[in-house]
């Protein structure tokens, strides 16, 4: 059974939240999952980790980790000291999530972002993150986490854009917990094919999939076929998390990370900010059978 959730910037232009009070939130707009920061897991205390596990467990909502890692942690990076540490922050953040009964890790963990795009020898880059990415691999099969790693668009990545360089990056690394994290938003920039015939062809890579329309407006606000995105998913039988990375706030920290230069919620305040999101689950759940 597809779970339907969300990304927990949403609601807010700022990465720093109370994921207590978004796990009401989420159960009051009818979300099945609550897509949290996983460096966030770093910055609390084993008590309020378990405040976080119970919070979600009592509200029958499971929880995913969601990784941009900074630039002094990424194992890409040509300073093997910058790479042992990116390694161990990977690592080190599992650690964090087990505690909170996660088992999903997902982002651009291969690299840092934003990428700033000054180390742009792809193959390079690729052949460090690989070696490295086999080490946490192996961290997260001990755990039984699974790292989804997410394929972003050309002005987000210069390593990984596409399904294909996707697969070839996980074969390399080889390691049963590291398959793929598809988008809408990506791969209706980057693919060759329409978005339901990737998802066909990714299969079993698919672990996790991100969903927004082609501007990361919420599903049903667009132009994307939902319908026929739904039938792909359950062709390939997927019965894993799909959260939506919608962003529609302008300012703070999100809105030029996110390149969010006008107002998309209609300048909605928090009910409508809600409203908008229970509208949303509900267009995906009748899209997927969810
Ligand atoms: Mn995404």
């Amino acid at each position: 059974m597809m779970k339907i959730g969300t990304h927990f910037a949403y609601w807010n232009n700022t990465w720093a939240v109370d994921y207590i009070e978004l796990c009401h939130r989420a159960k009051k707009c009818g979300l099945d999952v609550l897509e949290v920061g996983a460096d966030h897991l770093l910055n609390l205390s084993d008590a309020q980790l378990e405040e976080l596990r119970v919070t979600a467990k009592e509200l029958g909502l499971e929880i995913s980790a969601n990784l941009g890692p900074p630039k002094n942690k990424d194992i890409s990076d040509k300073d093997p000291a910058i790479r042992a540490d990116g390694v161990k922050f990977l690592c080190d953040i599992m650690d964090q999530m087990v505690k909170i009964d996660c088992n999903i890790l997902i982002g651009a963990c291969y690299n840092h972002w934003p990428y700033d795009f000054v180390d742009i020898d792809k193959e390079a880059l690729l052949d460090r993150a690989v070696e490295c990415m086999k080490q946490v691999g192996d961290h997260a099969d001990k755990l039984g986490i699974t790292i989804a790693l997410e394929i972003l668009n050309r002005f987000e990545s210069c390593m990984i854009n596409t399904l294909d360089e996707g697969i070839a990056f996980c074969e390399r690394v080889g390691k049963n917990s590291v398959k793929l994290l598809l988008d809408t938003f990506h791969m209706n920039i980057e693919e060759v094919e329409d978005i339901p015939t990737v998802l066909r062809r990714a299969g079993d890579w698919v672990k996790h999939v991100h969903v927004g329309e082609a501007n990361r407006m919420l599903p049903g606000q667009g132009h994307m076929d939902w319908a026929a995105i739904g039938q792909a998913l359950r062709d390939i039988n997927y019965d894993g998390k799909v959260v939506m990375e919608p962003f529609l706030l302008t300012g703070g920290e999100v809105g030029p990370a996110i390149k969010v230069w006008r107002d998309l919620s209609g300048n909605a305040d928090a009910e409508k900010m809600d409203e908008m999101m229970a509208k949303a689950v509900c267009v995906l759940r009748s899209n997927l059978n969810a």
